[in-house]
């Protein structure tokens, strides 16, 4: 990890707090300090809305003072919705501005830390670079290759299996893991499952950290290839949108009830027996979805890994043993030698009452 001044901390805080909030725009937080003291703090609001620089200068002003962000200042460009922060800087009269990280949309890119020295404002860059780029990954994924950022989890026992022969997945994983799920879902812009997963449990798919229903919730994503579910099932009635991805093998009456329920539909071409995932990660990400969080089940985290979308993981895994049939976390081939097997980079591990959370990263992208 990078230096951090304690000034781009509460900057970092600032934009962990807003986090998945801003979506497709970048969550960044911004810290004016004058005098050596914190005059104000602003983050990005939902796009729209103020960026974090606009926010702090706000609420502080800026004359004499240095600002710390997290992201790169923007400039003007075509499309854009709000007041370019390089002018709400150059305006307040800031000496001195501190950047994390640089902006990798195409319509920033170094134009924002180059404006602002043309200007003779002083910029520093790279305080916090790398906790900057952690908290942005899907931000940073989707800019750079227009696809979202793949969060696979999985809830199992100490033998890999995420319910029994019989389907019966009702709990294996404590209160506290459960609820670390929900904090997730409440964050990012999708969650993923299969068709298999509507069928057995009929999910709400909704985000309940702390046990209520979060004021912002996640598009469900349902892959149903051949038209399976029911039109009447709950995540058709939840708050938040659904998206069902399906293909020709669905029959176009299915498909209208599907609609009727409120659904929108996404057609894909066929990949073997499901979906073509390269296909709807790209139409997900050109209506600026960044982050998706898979809950599975066995297939589809399957077909995930073995096409490459899974970005990072998130392995719940209980102290219980399911053994004989129960169906694995991860189905599909497999590894054939453990060279091939997707083995997690920068590992982390966390206990959470009972359980283990083990966190990584996988996949060919890295910011
Ligand atoms: C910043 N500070 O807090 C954010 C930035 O349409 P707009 O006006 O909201 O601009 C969106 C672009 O601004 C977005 O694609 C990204 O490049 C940048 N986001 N920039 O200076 C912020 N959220
Ligand atoms: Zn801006």
């Amino acid at each position: 990890m990078s230096q951090v001044s304690p000034f781009m901390q509460r900057a970092l805080d600032a934009a962990q707090a807003v986090r998945g909030y801003t979506s497709p725009n970048p969550w960044v937080g911004a810290v004016v300090v004058r005098e050596g003291e914190v005059a104000g703090i602003g983050a990005t609001s939902p796009p729209g809305g103020a960026h974090a620089e606009a926010a702090a200068l706000a609420s502080a002003g800026g004359h004499g003072s240095d600002l710390y962000v997290t992201l790169e200042p923007c400039v003007p460009f075509e499309g854009k919705r709000t007041r370019p922060c390089v002018e709400a800087i150059l305006e307040s009269g800031v000496g001195r501005v501190v950047v994390a990280l640089e902006d990798p949309d195409p319509h920033v890119r170094g134009k924002g830390i180059a404006h602002l020295r043309e200007a003779g404002v002083t910029v520093e860059v790279g305080d916090g670079r790398d906790e900057a780029r952690d908290l942005l990954r899907p931000y940073l994924k989707h800019r750079q290759t227009e696809l979202p950022y793949v969060i696979a989890k999985f809830a199992a026992s100490l033998d890999g299996r995420v319910a029994t022969a019989s389907g019966d997945s009702k709990w294996i994983t404590g209160e506290p893991a459960r609820d670390r799920v929900h904090e997730q879902r409440a964050w990012v812009d999708a969650i993923l499952v299969g068709s298999g997963t509507v069928l057995a449990d009929d999910p709400a798919l909704t985000a309940r950290p702390g046990g209520a229903l979060a004021s912002r919730q996640p598009a469900r994503v349902v892959l149903d290839a051949r038209g399976r579910i029911s039109p009447a099932a709950r995540i058709f009635g939840e708050p938040g949108h659904t998206i069902v991805a399906t293909s020709c093998d669905a029959r176009p009456a299915w498909k209208q009830q599907i609609a009727s329920a409120g659904a929108q539909i996404i057609e894909c071409d066929h990949d073997g027996s499901g979906i073509n995932l390269d296909q709807l990660f790209a139409t997900l990400g050109a209506r600026g979805i960044l982050s998706i969080w898979a809950e599975g089940g066995g297939t589809v985290l399957g077909s995930l890994f073995e096409g490459g979308h899974v970005d990072e993981v998130w392995a719940f895994i209980a102290p219980v043993i399911i053994g004989g049939d129960g169906l694995p976390a991860v189905a599909g081939e497999g590894a054939r030698a453990l060279d091939e097997a997707w083995r997690l980079r920068q590992p982390t591990i966390e206990v959470l009452g009972t359980d283990v959370l083990v966190r990584g990263y996988t996949g060919a992208w890295s910011p």
